[in-house]
């Protein structure tokens, strides 16, 4: 996809201030310090639009992109980091959850994992919420340009088997890396059917 523009609309941190425009939604979600915002960033070919930083559990609210004015990227607080203090860590299950559940402008939920690693008990949980609510969904598995072709082979077959991944499309494992740009075209093609899809009369 081109993208002739992509701006930060606003944070927000409950459902009175999610903006109404209606327009279709892609929202990131994933551990703390995973990648979600470079991944954000990597996607438009920009950086810094969704701010990135090597202190996890630094994004608390729902950061909304809009993108060539047609959709919006939501940038959702990561999950999993225990020094969070646990109201906040509860407050996050409480923003993240109503959000997934009662988005009806959300049309796909990118879930982000580490590809040095096997997805952790939370990613499995967040996988099998999304799974048992019939929300489209894809995992994306970053920072793969630090594995050797050989690894990351393995590294995803063993994440699919994790998080039960069994056919192509809805659902899939996808390899990329913010660096390096790896998968980019795959998750754009998952991205612009959703909108797509969501935009055709039923
Ligand atoms: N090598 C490599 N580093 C990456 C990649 N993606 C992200 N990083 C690094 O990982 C760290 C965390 O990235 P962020 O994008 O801020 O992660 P986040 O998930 O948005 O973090 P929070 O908002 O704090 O939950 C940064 O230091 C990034 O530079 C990647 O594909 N490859
Ligand atoms: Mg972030």
């Amino acid at each position: 996809m081109k993208i002739t523009s992509a701006e930060f609309v606003k944070s927000s941190f409950g459902e009175p201030d999610w903006p109404r425009t209606g327009l279709p939604e892609v929202a990131f979600v994933g551990r703390s310090n995973v990648g979600k915002s470079s991944l954000i960033n990597s996607l438009l070919g920009v950086k810094g639009l969704a701010r990135t930083s090597s202190t996890p559990g630094r994004t608390q609210a729902l950061n909304f992109f809009l993108i060539n004015r047609r959709f919006h990227f939501v940038d959702l607080p990561g999950y999993g980091y225990a020094r969070v203090p646990r109201a906040i860590r509860e407050s996050w299950g409480e923003i993240v959850t109503t959000y997934l559940a009662k988005r009806e402008s959300l049309v796909l939920s990118i879930q982000i994992v580490d590809s040095r690693h096997d997805p952790s008990k939370l990613d499995l949980q967040l996988r099998e919420w999304l799974t048992a609510y019939a929300k489209p969904h894809l995992t994306v598995a970053t920072k793969s340009d630090k594995l050797s072709q050989n690894e990351l082979r393995k590294n995803i077959g063993r994440a699919r088997e994790i998080l039960g991944a069994t056919t192509a499309g809805e659902g899939e494992v996808v390899a990329y890396s913010a660096v390096t740009g790896y998968g980019r075209e795959r998750v754009w093609r998952a991205i612009e059917e959703a909108i797509t899809v969501s935009h055709s009369p039923s």
